[in-house]
Parts: C-alpha cells; sequence; structure tokens
C-alpha cells in the first residue's frame, strides 16, 4: 500500500552525498576560476543530495492524518504515529539546514580568495556531516517504519467490501474462489501470519471487494489480544457487509453450536454491518439450520447469496455509515484521540 523508497541511514547518506561529490566537474576560463566553480560544485552536489534525499523521505511517508480510517487504524497498530512524526520533523529540519549551508558556503566560496577555497571547502563538509548525524536515530525510526508499514495491505477503502467469517474448514476460501472474478490475491495485514485473500467481482457497473481474513474472525474473540481485536477493528472500518459462513455438515470439524456461537460473537463486532449467514456445504445434505444455503463447491445458490450481499453491501457505507457522505462513525478503538 505504502511505496516507501528505500531509506539511507545516516552514515550511508554521507557516503552517498561525498561520492557524488567527489565526481563533480566545473568549467572556467582560466585555472583560477576553474577551481573556484569546482568548490562550488561539490559543495552544492554534496548539500543538494543531503537535501533532496531528505526531504524526498518526508514526501514518501503517508500523510498520515489524512489516512482512510481504516489505514490509520493499522498503521496505529504498525508504528509509534507520534515518533514517526518526531522523526519526520527532525529529518526534514536537517533538510533546511542542509539547503542553508549549502547556499551559504556556495556564496562565500564564491567570494573568497582562491588559497582559502581548500580550507572553506573542508568547513562546509565540516558543518555538514554533523547535521546528518544529528538525525542518525530518526533515520534508524523511519528504517523501523518503513519496514513495519510493509505489512498494510492494499484494498481499497471505497469499494463496497464484503468481510467472510466463520471457523476454519466451513468453505470461507473456496467461497471467494467460486464468486471472484479472476484469482483471488493475497494481501499482507498486520499481526496475521497468512494475510488476507482479497477477491473482486462486479454487479451491474459496481465493483465489490470480498475478504477472506484467516486467523481474524475465525475463532472466539475472548480469545483475542488487544493487537488483534485491533486488526479486526481495522475490519470494522472496511466492511460494507459481513458474510458469516456456517457448515451444517460439520465436516470441518466444529460443532454446529460452536459455529452459532461464533456467529453471535462476530454480530456483537460487527453491531452496525449488515451480515448475511450462508450455510455452505448444502451438496452434503445435513440439517438446515434456518438460513440461505449454497455451496462454494457446485456454486448452488451463490448467485442469489451474491445479490444479497451486493444489495446490502451498498445500501450503507463502511461500518454502517449512511452512504452519501454523512457524518462518520465513532471509531471503535481510537474514539476521540486526537489526531
Ligand atoms: N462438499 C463441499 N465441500 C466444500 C464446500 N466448500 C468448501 N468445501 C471444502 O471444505 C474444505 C475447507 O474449505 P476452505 O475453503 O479451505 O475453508 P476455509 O478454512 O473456511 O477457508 C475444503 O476441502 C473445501 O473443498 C462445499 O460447499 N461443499
Ligand atoms: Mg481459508
Amino acid at each position: 500500500m505504502f511505496d516507501l523508497p528505500s531509506i539511507l541511514r545516516a552514515p550511508e547518506l554521507l557516503d552517498k552525498a561525498l561520492g557524488r561529490s567527489a565526481k563533480a566537474t566545473a568549467k572556467g576560463r582560466d585555472r583560477a576560476e576553474r577551481t573556484r566553480n569546482l568548490a562550488v560544485a561539490k559543495v552544492q552536489t554534496a548539500g543538494h543530495t543531503i537535501e533532496s534525499t531528505l526531504h524526498g523521505y518526508v514526501k514518501a511517508f503517508p500523510t498520515l492524518d489524512r489516512l482512510p480510517p481504516f489505514y490509520r487504524e493499522l498503521v496505529d497498530i504498525l508504528v509509534d504515529r507520534d515518533r514517526l512524526r518526531k522523526h519526520l520533523g527532525a529529518v526534514d529540519w536537517a533538510a533546511g539546514k542542509a539547503k542553508e549551508l549549502t547556499r551559504e558556503y556556495a556564496r562565500r566560496i564564491g567570494r573568497a580568495p582562491v588559497q582559502e577555497l581548500p580550507a572553506l571547502r573542508k568547513e562546509a563538509f565540516g558543518r555538514l556531516s554533523p547535521v546528518v548525524r544529528q538525525v542518525a536515530g530518526d533515520l534508524d525510526g523511519l528504517v523501523e517504519a518503513r519496514i513495519a508499514l510493509r505489512k498494510v495491505p492494499s484494498l481499497d477503502p471505497e469499494l463496497p467490501t464484503i468481510v467472510v467469517a466463520g471457523y476454519p474448514n466451513v468453505g470461507k476460501s473456496a467461497l471467494v474462489r467460486a464468486v471472484s472474478t479472476g484469482k483471488p490475491k493475497v494481501a499482507a495485514y498486520p499481526f496475521t501470519t497468512q494475510g488476507v485473500t482479497v477477491g473482486h467481482f462486479e454487479r451491474g457497473y459496481q465493483r465489490f471487494q470480498i475478504l477472506d481474513t484467516p486467523g481474524l474472525l475465525d475463532r472466539p474473540m475472548e480469545k483475542r489480544n488487544r493487537i488483534e481485536r485491533q486488526a479486526i477493528a481495522a475490519l470494522r472500518y472496511l466492511a460494507t457487509a459481513v458474510l458469516f459462513l456456517l457448515d451444517p455438515s460439520e465436516t470441518c470439524g466444529f460443532p454446529l453450536d460452536d459455529q452459532r456461537r461464533l456467529l453471535t460473537s462476530v454480530e456483537a463486532t460487527f453491531p452496525d454491518v449488515p451480515l448475511v449467514v450462508l450455510e455452505n456445504k448444502s451438496d452434503l445434505g445435513g440439517p438446515a439450520a434456518g438460513h440461505l444455503r449454497g455451496s462454494a463447491l457446485t456454486g448452488d445458490g451463490l448467485a442469489e447469496l451474491m445479490g444479497i450481499l451486493a444489495e446490502k453491501a451498498t445500501s450503507r457505507g463502511p461500518g454502517g455509515a449512511p452512504r452519501p457522505g454523512g457524518p462518520s462513525r465513532p471509531s471503535p478503538s481510537s474514539a476521540g484521540r486526537a489526531l
């Protein structure tokens, strides 16, 4: 989701700046002018490299405060947003300082007597280096944040999204495969080893996202730690409908009573989101539990299911918010938290 450049740590950035500076060339009418222009060029190359690299980092990090709530919730699990903001502030300061020093020394070198140029050039580097070293810890922080933020999946928070829940082996993956146009893709998701599987389908002109979330909505909520709860909470911002799969054949290995308890708990987790229950594996027979029936394997009942889901998923915004620009719903876990 976040396309972040790789971040150089302080020594690497200084190496890069000095390396480029060493290759700088300059022209001039005579030897004295060439020497002066070369001194200016070396300082400017080093300074610009530092400045543009650091400014690039500041620009590349997502404007965290303007992220859609789904992403904000995930980013909060992964990085300490206040600390990241401080790191970015420090790096921004260093970029500005490098720019200022570069200007100052370019001007002084332009005016100084030729014999003073080598000393001035040295002095310029002597002042640029500590600026970079001063933000070494902040650059380390950015390196870490980048690694963490790569776990944020590429999902479209604007698309109506169906989140699939139910015990393992009830047929969630099979169903997502069966209804998706094209092959569902796996996206990283924080604190799940398997990531989420994202499929898409269309009805009329409307495109939908359907998500299989292994490890998240497939066992009782009581057993969740805080981080897992937050990973689930993020889904609330995304879900415009929840599809819960029951397996009355119990070939999944979980008694129907346990499955019903999970259903109740998922309902409580997504109180404002329309929920549709499908009794899957209808091809295996077994007792009916009073819901829509179908089979991810044979395709039976899926057309009707998708019609109902599409209708429910578009009637309201994510998390039950009224769809057309209505007031946003309070956040499940970060309500009132100042940005
Ligand atoms: N007979 C039958 N088997 C199914 C059906 N849906 C899924 N399965 C099978 O149930 C097993 C678990 O399915 P899977 O999609 O991996 O379940 P998940 O763990 O909920 O994602 C697989 O062997 C599937 O082939 C169905 O409608 N009928
Ligand atoms: Mg699965």
